[in-house]
């Protein structure tokens, strides 16, 4: 099969830096509204001021371009761009460009369309739309139109993987390829819920074709994706710590085998999870809620995983560069790296960010934290920070790979992270808190005539935190874009390829051909058959809560509260 050849890389650099330039300009549009929710939060309310009505009518149209342009637009659109770079890389492959072309445009084409009964308060349906809450039906169409896009995506992934084997008969797959494809597979079986969702109850009725939608069935539909969407956010961050973060750091990855198996349980067990997120919702059985609660607890076993494989390769590098004692090794690691500094500070966030998730997951604790500021005070140090500061990490040296220009200002950009980082922790600490004293999510508090009640729970301190870490976040926004576009703008200086793709050594490698591969290696080999696994389980979990449903479908109508 053909390879790479000097025309089709650019091109794809080119595309590559269009899909990661897109996705930081919606980041930076909705990174903008966050510091106004969390003054909200600080008990500050902004949202009456005459300016600000001007652009943004509610606090909930707000929260709703907060919510789709950061967990929505920005992951997908760099999500795509960098998973579908990597895999073409690491195999030498030569992909269809009109056809990669074609899904860029036709996932901004849906962008924009969307865009627009957002920013005209005609989709204020926050980004989990959940009816009877009844949006534009354009606002439901872009956003199916970029989903489609994705998927288009992750099928070129798998039919140049698939490709590659049949060239390559006996081949162990690359990690970083397995990685990428597995990230694939699985955001092909978590897309289902939404896709139908949207494509068969929400359009339909959006456009008045239906007399009414059952909000209870489109929200198992929404949770089939919206549980499993979070690791799509995550494994394209994991693919950076096992595979580039180690040799950024000075080290090597741990081992090939264990990071495809922590790929395999994702693939396998990411989808069967989504009622974690409706213990509260009435007429959905109890065991059913159970047993997706241990399906949970079950899936953090692959995070287990990579905690053990990304402390491990850190240790190996720190160590080689001549780092000693029980944890004295950590301050031998490259602090002055922004891009190293960045992703090991998401990963630090990351412990309490999952910690929390399984305290949410836990149906005893559940009823303490749901719809409380504790949620979003989980999700920002997870897609927020996890997420969020390893792509920033990754664009330090992406920008400079793709475009042969040098990285503006490496210190502001390592004054950016520990900002970002240090904003993030307080944002969690200040919201899990005011959660915890039962504040709610999603709510105008700062204008409420709650406001008394909450400042006679003593909840000053958690107020002040929350809204300073808003100052701290748009310092380090400020920072980091500053870096960005100096560094985007800037001329063209080195070739490219004189930054390399940080492609780090395996510790333990999972070889080269099956024939003498572990049993590890070749067990988790079959991406195909596991996505079908993954495909009957999701069945088997989702049958039973999604049947009765169907044969007791309520017709409610739609209802515009804003
Ligand atoms: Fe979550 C709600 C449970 C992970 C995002 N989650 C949300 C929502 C979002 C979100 C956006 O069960 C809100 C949805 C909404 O609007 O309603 N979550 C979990 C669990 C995990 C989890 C069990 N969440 C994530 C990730 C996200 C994310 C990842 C985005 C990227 N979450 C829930 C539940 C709810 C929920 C309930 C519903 C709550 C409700 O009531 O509404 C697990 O996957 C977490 C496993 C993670 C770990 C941590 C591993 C640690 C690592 C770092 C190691 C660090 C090192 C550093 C090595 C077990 C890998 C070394 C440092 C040196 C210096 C050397
Ligand atoms: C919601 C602040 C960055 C994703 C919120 C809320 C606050 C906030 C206070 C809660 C609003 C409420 O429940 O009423 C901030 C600040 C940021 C920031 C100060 C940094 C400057 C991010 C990033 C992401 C993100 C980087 C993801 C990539 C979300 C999502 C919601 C949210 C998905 C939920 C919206 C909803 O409930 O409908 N943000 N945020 N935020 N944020 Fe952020
Ligand atoms: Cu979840």
């Amino acid at each position: 099969m053909p390879g790479l050849d000097a025309a089709t890389l650019s091109s794809l650099k080119t595309l590559t830096q269009y899909y990661a330039v897109t996705a930081f300009i919606a980041l930076m549009i909705g990174v903008l509204l966050g510091p106004l929710q969390a003054l909200n939060y600080g008990g500050i309310n902004v949202y009456d001021s005459p300016l600000l009505k001007v652009l943004i009518k509610s606090y909930y149209q707000g929260l709703t371009l907060h919510g789709v342009l950061n967990a929505l637009v920005f992951t997908q659109f760099f999500i795509s761009g960098w998973m579908l770079y990597l895999p073409v890389r690491d195999l030498n492959v030569r992909p269809n460009m009109r056809f990669a072309w074609f899904t860029y445009l036709m996932m901004t084409a849906g962008l924009l369309t969307a865009a627009v009964p957002l920013l005209t308060n005609d989709a204020t349906v926050l980004y989990t739309f959940y009816p009877p809450l009844e949006g534009s039906p354009v606002f439901y169409i872009g956003a199916a139109v970029m989903v489609a896009a994705s998927l288009l995506v992750a099928g070129q992934v798998v039919w140049l993987w698939l490709a590659w084997k049949r060239a390559h008969p006996g081949r162990v797959t690359p990690v970083v390829t397995y990685m990428s494809v597995a990230t694939w597979l699985m955001w092909v079986v978590a897309a289902l819920g939404l896709v139908v969702e949207v494509v068969v109850m929400l359009i339909p009725w959006s456009l008045g074709l239906t007399r009414g939608v059952d909000p209870l069935l489109a929200r198992t539909l929404f949770w089939w994706t919206g549980h499993p969407i979070v690791y799509f956010w995550l494994l394209p961050a994991y693919i950076s710590w096992y595979a580039f973060l180690p040799r950024q750091a000075g080290g090597r990855m741990a081992s090939e085998g264990l990071t495809r198996l922590a790929f395999a349980m994702f693939l396998v067990f990411s989808v069967p999870v989504g009622l974690h997120h409706q213990y509260a919702d009435p007429n959905v059985q109890n065991s059913w809620k159970i047993i997706h609660m241990f399906l949970t607890f079950l899936v953090a076993v692959p995070s287990l995983l990579t905690a053990f494989s990304a402390a491990a390769s850190l240790e190996d590098a720190a160590r080689a560069r001549g780092g000693r004692g029980l944890i004295g090794w950590v301050r031998r690691l490259p602090w002055g790296n922004a891009s190293m500094t960045a992703q090991v500070l998401a990963m630090v966030s990351f412990i309490f960010g999952g910690a929390g998730g399984i305290v949410n997951a836990s149906m005893a604790f559940s009823p303490v934290v749901h719809n409380t500021a504790w949620i979003p005070g989980h999700f920002h140090i997870t897609v927020g920070t996890a997420t969020t500061l390893t792509f920033m990490g990754v664009m330090f040296w992406l920008v400079p790979h793709l475009t042969g220009k040098r990285l503006a200002s490496p210190r502001t950009a390592l004054a950016s992270v520990w900002w970002w980082f240090t904003g993030m922790m307080l944002f969690a600490l200040g919201m899990h808190w005011q959660g915890l004293a039962g504040v709610p999510r999603r709510a105008l508090v700062s204008a409420s005539a709650q406001q008394g009640v909450y400042d006679a729970m003593h909840l000053g301190l958690p107020k002040i935190i929350t809204a300073a870490s808003g100052g701290v976040l748009f310092i380090a926004a400020i920072l980091f874009y500053t870096v960005l576009w100096r560094t985007l703008l800037s001329r063209r200086v080195d070739d490219p390829e004189s930054t390399p793709i940080p492609r780090s050594d395996a510790i333990s490698a999972a070889g080269e051909t099956l024939a003498d591969a572990s049993p590890l290696v070749r067990r988790t080999e079959p991406l195909l058959a596991l996505t079908f696994v993954a495909l009957v389980l999701v069945i088997l979990v989702y049958g039973p809560v999604i049947a009765p449903m169907l044969t007791n479908y309520q017709f409610i109508p739609g209802q515009r509260l804003w």
